[in-house]
């Protein structure tokens, strides 16, 4: 249609329009379209009383959206009042449902996360979409009732952003904040009161001092007393950039003697670990292991150990990519050293945690682009040694690196109440 510009000199109201009645009959006769044509005499009258439920609406507002055009090119300044009332949203909202249901999800969400929609736009233009029609969707996003009420409970949620904020300001401006404390283990009371509900890591470094398993832990023992039983392993992670969050398409039986030569011979390598997953503490062949620990921090229910810890194995370089537990958590190194990254959990808006309990920023090695609020983050940094046992409070999001060859405990068991729920992650007990 657009071969039917109006010519400059057609620029009274009375000409346009009625070269416009022309070029809808001329296109109604050419679609045979006999309703096109009743439309338009109707239309003459009241173009608002064209029913919603008409067959050929999408036609329709198109053609007058075009008509508009028209008239703007012709004359902006006189022909566009008397017109009947445009149905521009419309007619731009026409071309949305030609996209599937995937892309107008990825544009209100794309929307409400602050993207632009020029970079909308080009994203939409190198995936092959018609850019004429990408620019109508997003533009059309903006009037849809779905989006306006996410809109709405978008300022619930930033509210809540911001009370996090806030209270991560007031945490944040406590002297030595991103210091990791490392202190003896201090009485009940003050445990309780300063780490579990001040919410806050500390690494205790006296746990350890009766624990036999600091002195016989060791690859070799762990050969020489549990090498004919299997475990479960997480193997074949080098290919896989989500093995975490796919984990469980990565579990592997294995024994443990062939499992700890794999570890002495392989060197530094994240491709295989014997994490958390394993439940060898529930069996009783694995028992001996805990017979090995000597006392337990300030606050844990000893009779709770074996059901509510898991042993750690693996070689310099494994990395538990950035995510946050479901319960608090200790974590005493035995053998090698690991070196965690903490981040508060009232930092999470900043982490764009969208799955579960998983943060795709990687701190290592973070895409600013893509997740630039992580920059305003505050990282607290600490490398735990042989026989320091790390406090991880609720929530705390955490990115854990393999210094050495690794053997360590992670034990939930607090006597305190340590059973949250949360929306998002379904996973309990992480
Ligand atoms: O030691 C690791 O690699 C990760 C530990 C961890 O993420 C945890 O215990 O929740």
């Amino acid at each position: 249609m657009n071969s039917n510009a109006i010519e400059p000199n057609q620029t009274t109201q009375l000409g346009a329009c009625t070269y416009l009645l022309h070029i809808l009959l001329k296109e109604a006769e050419r679609r045979q379209s006999g309703f096109v044509r009743a439309t338009i005499e109707h239309v003459l009258k009241d173009h608002s009383g064209i029913p919603d439920d008409v067959p050929d609406r999408r036609f329709v507002d198109a053609l007058f959206s075009e008509i508009l055009d028209m008239l703007r090119r012709a004359d902006p300044a006189s022909a566009l009042p008397e017109l009947p009332p445009a149905p521009r949203p419309r007619a731009t909202a026409a071309a949305a449902p030609e996209l599937s249901r995937d892309w107008r999800q990825w544009i209100a969400e794309s929307r409400l996360r602050d993207c632009t929609p020029e970079s909308m736009l080009e994203t939409m233009k190198a995936a092959g979409l018609d850019a004429a029609q990408a620019e109508a969707a997003i533009r059309a996003m903006e009037n849809e009732p779905a989006f306006l009420a996410g809109r709405r409970m978008q300022q619930l949620q930033r509210k809540l952003e911001s009370v996090a904020g806030n209270l991560q300001k007031l945490w944040a401006s406590a002297p030595r904040y991103d210091r990791v404390e490392k202190r003896t283990s201090p009485p009940r009371e003050e445990f309780i009161e300063r780490y579990v509900r001040g919410c806050h890591p500390v690494v205790l470094t006296d746990v350890t001092r009766d624990w036999p398993a600091m002195k016989r832990w060791s690859p070799d023992d762990l050969k020489r007393r549990f090498g004919q039983f299997d475990v479960e392993i997480q193997d074949g992670r080098d290919a896989d950039p989500n093995y975490e969050e796919n984990k469980l398409a990565h579990r592997r039986v294995v024994q443990l003697g062939p499992f700890v030569d794999r570890v002495l011979a392989g060197g530094p390598t994240n491709d295989y670990y014997l994490t958390a997953n394993n439940e060898a503490l529930r069996s009783e062949a694995f028992s001996p292991l805990l017979a090995d620990i000597g006392s337990l921090p300030p606050a844990c229910d000893r009779s709770q150990l074996a059901e509510r810890s898991s042993f750690w194995f693996g070689p310099a370089g494994t990395k538990t990519p950035l995510h946050h537990d479901t319960i608090m958590l200790f974590h005493t190194q035995v053998v090698g050293r690991k070196r965690w990254r903490l981040i508060s959990p009232l930092e999470t808006p900043k982490l764009y945690n969208f799955n579960n309990v998983f943060s795709p920023v990687d701190i290592d090695d973070p895409d600013l682009g893509r997740y630039p609020l992580f920059k305003e983050a505050t990282v607290l940094d600490v490398v735990v040694e042989p026989g320091e046992t790390l406090f991880l409070p609720l929530a705390w999001w955490h990115q854990v690196v393999s210094l050495d060859l690794c053997m360590s405990l992670s034990y939930s068991n607090l006597d305190v109440p340590n059973d949250f729920s949360f929306r998002n992650p379904d996973i309990r007990n992480w």
